[in-house]
């Protein structure tokens, strides 16, 4: 699938402000990786308050509107609608897919779907997925928030197992890209690799010259 056919990014950027200490907000940051060539923002922010994250959420709705960059945002369907997302991703706490998919109804809001094994993305792709991110694949910073790696032979496994797109994520860098793409994964998605870089535009060059 070429990304024009398919999301048209293979490259899915997810914000942590707290790893941000070369630049003076998030903004700036996630300006400095569209510049870089991202085209898909998943906006994470978990311990931010409704009202906080609805307005960065707008911040980040006209930044990425100018590049012409898919916004999504993290568990909030509420706030997708609000500032007109391209959609919203959900966690395995969330409202389950099937009742997100049929609140929307015919909305053209795309719904991303987090899983850590097979089960969780076949469930995904049932209750009408347009997108998975699945891992840790590998070691991340944070293990224990994510849980233990699953590795690329269960990588392998989901990607022949499901028909919607995988995104690889846990401990993706840019030496792994070809590992992860080798096992099926339709794309990536990072935090560290970029927002921990000291130049933001030149790794999200690299990154999108290594998937595109
Ligand atoms: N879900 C599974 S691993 C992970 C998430 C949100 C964190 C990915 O962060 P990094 O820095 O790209 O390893």
């Amino acid at each position: 699938m070429g990304d024009g056919e398919g999301l048209g990014f293979r490259l899915y950027l997810i914000t942590d402000r707290r790893l941000i200490t070369h630049h003076a907000s998030l903004i700036t940051a996630v300006r400095e990786a569209l510049r870089g060539g991202v085209r898909a923002i998943q906006l994470r922010e978990k311990d931010l308050g409704t009202r906080e994250l609805l307005s960065l959420a707008y911040k980040m709705r006209r930044l990425t509107a100018k590049y012409r960059a898919r916004l999504f945002i993290n568990d909030r369907l509420d706030i997708a609608l609000a500032v007109g997302a391209d959609g919203v991703h959900l966690t395995q706490r969330s409202v389950p897919v099937d009742a997100v998919r049929s609140a929307i109804g015919v909305s053209p809001l795309l719904i991303g779907v987090s899983t850590h094994s097979l089960n969780e993305a076949i469930k995904a792709e049932r209750g009408g997925a347009d997108f998975i991110t699945l891992g840790p694949v590998y070691r991340t910073p944070s293990k224990l928030r994510y849980g233990p790696p699953i590795g690329l032979e269960t990588l392998k496994e989901v990607c022949e197992r499901v028909r919607i797109p995988v995104f690889a994520i846990g401990g993706i860098k840019a030496r792994r890209i070809g590992q992860v793409m080798k096992a099926g994964a339709y794309g990536v998605a990072m935090i560290s690799e970029i927002f921990g870089a000291d130049d933001i535009k030149g790794k999200s060059k690299e990154i999108t010259n290594l998937i595109s």
